[in-house]
């Protein structure tokens, strides 16, 4: 009798093997722009699933070193990282992983493209797409904001595609108060000959090795708070190897992105240079915050996506009970869930991307930026839980092996758990969106453009699909009427909910839309996928004061002895 061994998951070319991806892009993007990309998205597919995805892999093994002092004592501060980490930063240049976003070769879809890259490179990349994030989101505040002639250098830099001179840029907001609580920030600015220079120590660091940060500061006669914090361009050395008056305390050692080296900082008076006005720091600041959100959800979506691939082709093969894991119904009817909230988290992030690529591109309609506002924050909330849900789940999949590190299967939910910290936690990203419902009309926004792609579905067959839309629809809008008179509380208590729910609701209306444009065949493949979003979707209603009183008295009280 032969040992049995078995056969480990493999892939081959990420991009072509995507079971849906191809159909999507076909009804997104114009003909002649799709042929225009396609031979380039084959190749990095078939790079994702091999050399790029081998280079992450060592990456994370060669973890970055902190060398504080030389030999004789003197200080060094300096990070070593991996040749392979290196080689993915030349790779994201040579890639045009930011520049495609910037050069605008193919309009308002330029965007979709540099995403879908980002998308399929993300798991092959040992998360350099946290410096990749930071690099664009700061590119964006420069391009926006940037007045003098270092912004503007600064911003050749990260939008370049040769390796020699392209830079990543790192984001310098928190502190030891906190990620969420920006306004406490206690880093403060000093100006020397007219010189601005920074002191304070930032917290959490990630991209250490990048050439330039943005960082908040507060100016010497400005107010305590959020509304008293102002931002700076840091240029990270004076010259090659001297660092900007600023010190690595240490680097942190943290759950998961191992490749990705996070550091605290002590700023010792680094020179600094005022990006955007005087004390709207925040406001500038969240100019890449959008962007950097946008890309945390393209980063769940692509890590969820490659953990199910994995599964997928691992459970064709696996046998247990006499049949593969493929024909045995509750592990299919698992994944099915996992692969159709992947879907929904794909379509409201793409979505947003183009949205963002149309108003770049000044052919944003009247409620696009409305939009993009206010599902920004609850598609990086739906996108960042989702990934951890469904990372969990295939390491179940794959049982033993998948709790085993050389299988390549943990880093999944090691990575995954970042998503929901990194940029924003699902409470404070609930509240953001809960102030822009209150603060704006950007519901009606959406839900304009809402009843406007209902009436553009053309196919019978989906008629009952579309009117159980609009009833949902109205039926959260009659709620939502009631709840936005309720007691400030009470609606912070059900912000949550509703973030889920608007994701779940506006991904039903991407789906529909997408699927009319299908094939009959496609058509009839995706429609059980559409049924199963609306059935996830389910209908929202605010918790009302029992409730949150009981969820208070769950979590404070302790039974007496
Ligand atoms: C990859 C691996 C990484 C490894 C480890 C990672 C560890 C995690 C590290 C972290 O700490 S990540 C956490 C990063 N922190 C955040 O993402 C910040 C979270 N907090 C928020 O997003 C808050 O909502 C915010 C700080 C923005 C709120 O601050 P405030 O002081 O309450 O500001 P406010 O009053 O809401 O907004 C000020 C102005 O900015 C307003 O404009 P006006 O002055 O005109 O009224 C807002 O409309 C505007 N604004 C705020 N957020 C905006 C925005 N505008 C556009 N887009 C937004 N997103």
């Amino acid at each position: 009798m032969t040992e049995f061994f078995q056969d480990p998951p493999r892939l081959t070319n990420t991009y072509k093997s995507h079971r849906w991806l191809r159909s999507y892009l076909r009804c997104k993007l114009p003909q002649d722009i799709r042929e225009a990309i396609e031979v380039d998205l084959q190749e990095f597919g078939a790079n994702c699933a091999s050399t790029y995805m081998e280079l992450a892999r060592r990456a994370e093994r060669e973890k970055p070193e902190l060398v504080q002092y030389d030999a004789w004592g003197r200080r060094r501060d300096e990070i070593r990282v991996s040749t392979a980490w290196e080689e993915l930063q030349n790779i994201s240049a040579r890639e045009g992983l930011i520049s495609i976003g910037y050069t605008r070769e193919f309009k308002e879809f330029s965007r979709l493209y540099q995403f879908t890259k980002l998308y399929l490179f993300h798991p092959s990349s040992a998360f350099f797409t946290c410096p990749l994030a930071m690099a664009d989101g700061a590119a964006k505040v420069l391009e926006q904001y940037g007045s003098e002639d270092i912004h503007k250098e600064a911003f050749q830099h990260l939008t370049a595609n040769e390796p020699s001179r392209f830079w990543t840029s790192g984001q310098w907001m928190t502190e030891r108060t906190g990620g969420s609580d920006v306004g406490e920030t206690s880093t403060h600015v000093r100006y020397d000959a007219g010189q601005a220079r920074l002191y304070g120590t930032k917290w959490f660091s990630s991209a250490t090795t990048s050439q330039m940060a943005l960082a908040l500061a507060r100016c010497p006669d400005s107010p305590a708070g959020s509304r008293g914090l102002t931002l700076f361009f840091v240029p990270m050395h004076l010259q090659p190897g001297q660092l900007n008056h600023i010190r690595v305390l240490r680097l942190k050692d943290k759950l998961g992105t191992w490749a990705l080296p996070t550091a605290e900082l002590q700023l010792e008076g680094a020179f600094a240079y005022q990006v955007g006005a005087k004390d709207q720091g925040v406001k500038t600041v969240a100019t890449m915050l959008n962007i950097t959100r946008l890309y945390n959800s393209v980063c769940s979506i692509g890590q969820a996506t490659r953990a199910l691939e994995q599964l997928k082709d691992y459970s064709g093969k696996r046998v247990v009970f006499g049949a593969p894991l493929d024909k045995h119904v509750l592990h299919s009817g698992t994944f099915a869930g996992e692969e159709v909230k992947l879907m929904a988290g794909f379509l409201l992030t793409m979505e947003l991307v183009h949205l963002l690529g149309k108003e770049e591109c000044g052919s944003a309609g009247a409620h696009d930026s409305d939009i993009l506002r206010l599902m920004t924050p609850v598609c990086k909330l739906f996108t960042a839980r989702s990934a951890i849900q469904t990372a969990s789940e295939v390491v179940e999949g794959f049982g033993g092996a998948g709790y085993i590190e050389d299988t390549g299967i943990p880093v999944h939910l090691r990575d995954s758990q970042v998503f929901p910290i990194w940029e924003g936690a699902t409470n404070v990203l609930s509240l953001d969106m809960l102030r822009v419902l209150q603060k704006t009309a950007a519901l009606q926004s959406l839900k304009e453009d809402v009843n406007h792609r209902l009436k553009g579905i053309r196919g019978p067959e989906l008629a009952s699909y579309r009117d159980q839309i609009a009833t949902k629809l109205q039926g959260l809008e009659l709620r939502l009427g009631s709840w936005a008179k309720g007691a400030p509380e009470d609606q912070v208590a059900s912000a949550r909910d509703l973030s889920f729910h608007l994701g779940w609701l506006y991904a039903c209306v991407l789906a529909l839309v997408w699927i009319d444009q299908e094939t009959p065949e496609n058509k009839r493949m995706l429609t059980p996928w559409l049924i199963q979003m609306l059935r996830q979707a389910g209908d929202w209603k605010p918790k009302d004061s029992e409730e949150i009183q009981r969820g208070k008295e769950i979590w404070q009280t302790t039974l007496k002895i």
